[in-house]
């Protein structure tokens, strides 16, 4: 709350549901689905959703150029008076396509100079758009951090994308880590609020995710989400063809009891999809796809 908090820090949170759990019961987030490529495989991933892993099979979200996304936000706008952030969220990576992020966050932030932009990345570009990050005032990124130890990555990672080559191994894994870092560090020096998303995955980073939180901790993260992987075999993620398990309620809320004395914690988390609309907990994306959203705004 505004007690605990430097007056600066209280106002880039206290109207956003992710960041402040307060708020989380009065502001919606609408996040648009921009961004469908990706640089990097996960083994736990399904790219329906996101800025976490998502637990509702289903619909695909409905890619949007940047023009489609102004419309979709502007209707969006016009009926959800509590909007009060827009995120990009996948499905894919935010920082992947950096021009078509940019020119999303640009035509919105000019219709709606008010409105709050954040969004969610797996950190491999992050370093090369920091500036513009900086320049164009988004005040909230999130970086899916699910190891700091390389080793640990091989299990999660097959392989990444990166300087026109794919990368794979442990190789993949240090590259990934040290941008993810960099990352970090660049946010935290100019004063970017950034939370770090971690899935918790049994019997690979479990145990793991203690120091996980330590460094983001000592490198500036302002909160740490841990989320739970969901595998299910018909999401038909790797994960969900191996068989690997995702962590009981029981095991999720005892890693987080021990790290609430660490940086922040988020418990409130509800693993959106990348086109979610309204308050955490609702979703009303389905009521504002692109053929119901006016062809003119
Ligand atoms: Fe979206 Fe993510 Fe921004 Fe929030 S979601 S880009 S920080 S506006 Fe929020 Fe959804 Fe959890 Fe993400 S509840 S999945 S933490
Ligand atoms: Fe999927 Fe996101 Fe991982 Fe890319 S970063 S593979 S979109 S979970």
């Amino acid at each position: 709350g505004p007690d605990d908090m430097p007056a600066e820090i209280w106002e880039k949170v206290k109207d956003h549901p992710c960041y402040s759990e307060e708020a989380h019961h009065y502001f919606a987030r609408m996040h648009v689905a921009v961004a469908p490529a990706c640089n990097i495989q996960c083994n736990y991933c399904n790219r329906k959703y996101d800025c976490a892993n998502e637990s509702r099979p289903g619909v695909v979200s409905e890619k949007l150029t940047p023009a489609q996304a102004r419309r979709k936000v502007i209707s969006v706008a016009n009926e959800v008076p509590q909007l009060s952030v827009l995120g990009i969220a996948g499905p894919g990576d935010a920082c992947y396509d950096w021009r078509k992020t940019r020119e999303t966050f640009e035509l919105i932030s000019a219709d709606i100079p008010d409105i709050k932009l954040c969004l969610s990345t797996n950190g491999l570009m992050l370093p090369d758009h920091v500036d513009e990050i900086e320049r164009m005032n988004i005040d909230h990124v999130t970086i899916t951090i699910n190891m700091v130890d390389p080793e640990i990555g091989t299990k999660i990672y097959p392989w990444i994308f990166y300087q026109n080559r794919r990368w794979t191994g442990l190789d993949a894994s240090k590259i990934l880590h040290e941008r993810q870092m960099l990352g970090l560090e660049m946010l935290t020096a100019r004063g970017i609020l950034t939370k770090i998303n971690s899935v918790m995955i049994p019997g690979v980073n479990d145990e793991h995710l203690m120091e996980v939180n330590r460094v983001v901790k000592s490198k500036g993260a302002f909160l740490h989400n841990i989320m739970p992987l969901i595998s299910d075999p018909a999401h038909g993620t790797h994960y969900g063809l191996t068989g690997q398990r995702g962590p009981r309620a029981m095991e999720l809320k005892a890693l987080q009891d021990k790290l609430s004395d660490g940086t922040k914690l988020m418990r409130h988390c509800r693993q959106c999809r990348a086109d979610a609309v309204g308050l955490l907990g609702e979703d009303r994306g389905q009521e504002f796809t692109m053929d119901l959203v006016a062809d003119e705004v």
